[in-house]
């Protein structure tokens, strides 16, 4: 670089940070109103934040305005679910100034981790659902796209997790308790959702007939924008979240007559609607307001959508060219049908042409096969809820079938299979279905999920509609999995090939000979072992756990369910607790089994699971025999800002679901990138990160999809004969059926022995658990052969390129959205 331009650079920077110091004082007392000797940490929290978004805004109205002038086709990110954790350090490194704003606290006495320690992390989301829509905007923005999210501003997120003498109890997650400086209330975006009421019929202006929904009771959704900022600060899209207001906030009447509980009712009722993010699974609980919840923000958005449209045409034959609407899962599904109201029933629009628009706007990603999780409402609550939906969805449905190759075949089975309604007992509106003939194109999210897709659920969509099915395998945004997350291997990747691989993550591909350099890889695993320290540290903290940094780092963290078999991971640590209590005198590569992950509150089978991690962890942990050998931690509280404490600290990432059954996964993606070796079946996009790495760089056991599938399906599958015949399966099983781990209550987990032995073991744990313990020993013994394992370590980092959400939202970009990139222009003020 010409010196001249460095100076200058080395000015700008210092300018910024006297410039950065002064309006953090300046925030701090006018807008925080807070006096420099009396501020805590949340104060400066709220003043940094602050004053970082006053450095947005400029740019986020240029792209907005951007979008306007040259009326560019943008994208609608429908999501009901946002996990977005902390957004301090995102900003600050996307912008650009993070070791400006570093210094400029430096400068006033304050450290900047712990201002960013104060941020509440907005946990809008269960998992890797939500997590994916959190990175596609980061990607969608750092990529130039005019992407937008709209979701749901929840007043609680995923609720909190604390152990009670190691059972999960759940609190509620306040993250809004003390204000979100990122948002921008938006009073004046307001937009009526109705429900419940009636439908009538009437003869419009030509006299043909059309159709009104009446004495519908309204709620109001208000728009909260939070600026979304591209990495160089370049783009700044928007997040727009709803939420519920009453039409109504206050009954004069009946707070005159005395019933002030009834003055308030309705708005509580109402403002209900946005209140509580629904945990998956959560079975019986608030069906009918989740439906509700789902309308609702999907109704709004779309009103939205076409009141922006509106801005620039008269009519709607240019929508699908100037909107492309994402549903992500069959949460937005409804939107199909409100699409449909909205064009036909308030604009006019002849029902043919509208379905032609719809489908045009509208995609569908599917996130699972599970059947739990393809959503199906019963025709009831649609037509007291929806009453005019369910009739836009029964002709929708007419029309399908008459034109469908199963009626022209008389294919009855075929028929029923494709049909919007489950005639089967309480009769249903399928979503998926509806998702699937309401858009031009369907995705999965890796090559194997989508596959299993055209093979199973949506085989007879995929003989009706070949080609739309498509694939586009998930992604994770490199900028805070790996440029924020972890420093410390960030900036060594800077220091070997610069910086263009936070927004190119594929220029990692040039770094893969260093794997053979000895200097590489010791400077690597300094980088990773600053990473694990900070995790012991961590988990100290958190658990009062102690951990020894050297032993290997065995990760399983994600949601708790049983398809992602955390069971056969504890009974596989059992087994080793057992190998190494029989074997005193053999030296033991020490391991430490780390677990974090919520159950849904309603599944009681996974609740139960992780009590068994607790109750196994107290007994290993304290058990002198084993040393330091063996520890089992189960951190609580999972979300984005403990994973960005994990992942970077993970020597070994477990990804051992039943194979079939994990859609993609993405934690397998954050470890890998950040130099974990996988231990995992052939699921999901671990099958795709298997070929990135090489089949010597990652630990592949157990049944694939199609062996595991025949083993069900053959019914011959007897788990008794599998234990009978495997010593260290049984002795673990038995340990837990007599009570070793909860001599308390000896009877604890007989449902956990009952649904693997004679509950058939659906998810195979029995099955695969030998060939799992095989593979885990070899990744031990391995590990203990330092240089090698960390050249194996190099390797899946270095060949993760392709796993960038940047990649994966630009083929949606290309082959299901056709929207382009656009720099907006900037505006006069600067
Ligand atoms: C789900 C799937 C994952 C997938 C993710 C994003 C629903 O997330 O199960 O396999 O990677 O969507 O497509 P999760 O189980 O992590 O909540």
């Amino acid at each position: 670089m010409d010196a001249r331009y460095r100076t200058r650079d080395i000015e700008r920077r210092s300018l910024d940070v006297d410039a950065l110091k002064r309006s953090f004082l300046e925030w701090l007392v006018y807008s925080v109103g807070k006096d420099a000797r009396a501020a805590t940490r949340r104060d400066w929290f709220h003043t940094v934040a602050l004053a970082v978004r006053d450095r947005v805004v400029d740019r986020w109205m240029d792209t907005t305005r951007t979008y306007y002038t040259h009326d560019v086709k943008r994208v609608y990110y429908l999501s009901l679910e946002f996990l977005i954790g902390r957004l301090l350090t995102n900003s600050l490194a996307n912008l650009g100034i993070i070791d400006e704003c570093r210094q400029a606290l430096d400068r006033i006495g304050l450290s900047l981790d712990e201002v960013v320690d104060a941020e509440p992390d907005a946990a809008l989301g269960n998992g890797g659902l939500g997590r994916l829509a959190a990175c596609f905007l980061d990607s969608m923005a750092s990529r130039n796209l005019p992407g937008y999210g709209y979701g749901i501003r929840y007043e609680f997120g995923l609720f909190e997790q604390r152990f009670e003498h190691g059972w999960q109890v759940e609190y509620p997650e306040q993250w809004l308790q003390f204000g979100n400086p990122w948002e921008f209330a938006r009073p004046e975006v307001l937009y009526p959702v109705q429900f419940y009421g009636r439908v009538e019929e009437f003869r419009d202006s030509v006299g043909e007939r059309a159709y009104r929904w009446v004495d519908s009771e309204r709620v109001l959704a208000m728009a909260y924008d939070t600026p979304v900022v591209g990495f160089g600060g370049k783009t700044i899209n928007t997040l727009r979240l709803w939420a519920a207001r009453a039409t109504r906030d206050f009954n004069f009447g009946h707070f005159n007559e005395g019933a002030y509980m009834k003055a308030v009712e309705q708005k509580i009722l109402s403002e209900n609607l946005s209140r509580v993010l629904y945990p998956n699974d959560a079975t019986e609980t608030g069906k009918e307001l989740r439906f509700k919840q789902e309308y609702f923000f999907t109704s709004a958005s779309l009103q939205d959508i076409l009141r922006r449209y509106l801005q620039h045409h008269s009519d709607f034959d240019q929508l699908p060219n100037k909107a492309a609407i994402q549903l992500n899962d069959t949460h937005p599904a409804i939107g199909i049908a409100e699409m449909m109201r909205l064009l036909v029933d308030q604009h006019a629009v002849k029902w043919d042409k509208a379905w032609e628009i719809t489908q045009g706007c509208f995609s569908y990603t599917n996130h699972t096969l599970l059947p739990e999780a393809l959503e199906a409402w019963p025709v009831r609550l649609l037509e007291r809820v929806l009453p005019r939906h369910m009739q836009i969805i029964y002709e929708i449905n007419a029309k399908f079938l008459n034109r469908s190759s199963a009626r022209a075949a008389h294919d009855n089975a075929r028929l029923s299979h494709l049909s919007l309604i489950d005639e089967r007992g309480d009769r249903r509106v399928r979503m998926g279905n509806l998702a699937f003939i309401g858009s031009h194109k369907v995705n999965g999210v890796s090559a194997l999920h989508t596959e299993l897709m055209k093979q199973t659920v949506f085989a007879d969509f995929h003989a009706e509609f070949p080609d739309r099915i498509v694939n586009k395998t998930n992604g994770i945004t490199p900028r805070r999995w790996l440029h924020q997350a972890n420093r410390p291997l960030s900036d060594l990747i800077t220091s070997r090939i610069g910086e263009g691989w936070i927004h190119d993550l594929s220029a990692l591909d040039a770094l893969k000979p260093k794997a053979d350099d000895v200097v590489f890889r010791e400077e690597f695993r300094r980088a990773k072992r600053k990473n694990k320290k900070r995790l012991a540290a961590y988990l100290a903290r958190q658990t009062g756990v102690e951990i020894n940094v050297d032993s290997l780092f065995d990760v399983q963290v994600k949601r708790i369910h049983e398809y992602k078999r955390q069971l056969m991971n504890i009974l596989q640590t059992i087994a080793l607790y057992n190998d190494m209590r029989d074997s005193p005198t053999v030296t033991w590569t020490p391991v430490t089994k780390i677990f974090a992950g919520k159950a849904a509150p309603a599944y009681h089978m996974a609740k139960l699971i992780i009590k068994l991690i607790n109750d196994v962890g107290k007994v290993v942990n304290h058990d002198p025999s084993v040393h330091d050998n063996l520890k089992v931690v189960f951190l609580p509280n999972y979300n984005v800002t403990a994973a960005e404490i994990i992942m970077p600290a993970a020597d070994l990432s477990e990804q051992i679901s039943t194979a079939g059954m994990e859609a993609s996964g993405t934690g397998n993606m954050k470890l890998a990138l950040n130099g974990a070796l996988t231990i995992g079946t052939l699921d999901g996009a671990n099958v795709e990160i298997k070929d990135a790495v090489g089949d010597d760089n990652i630990f592949i056991f157990g049944l694939t999809a199609e062996e595991a599938n025949s083993l069900r399906q053959g019914g011959a599958y007897n788990p008794r004969d599998v234990i009978g015949a495997n010593p260290a399966l049984k002795r673990a099983l038995d340990m837990i059926s007599t009570g070793v781990f909860s001599p308390d209550d000896p009877s604890r987990y007989h449902p956990i022995l009952q649904s693997l032995i004679d509950g058939g073991d659906h998810f195979l744990v029995t099955a695969d658990f030998e060939d799992y313990c095989t593979a885990h020993d070899d990744a031990v013994a391995l590990y203990r052969d330092t240089e090698e394992w960390t050249r194996k370590a190099i390797l899946n980092t270095t060949s993760m390129g392709w796993f960038s959400s940047d990649r994966t939202v630009g083929e949606y970009a290309d082959e299901i959205w056709g929207v382009k990139p656009i720099i907006p222009d900037e505006g006069d003020h600067r």
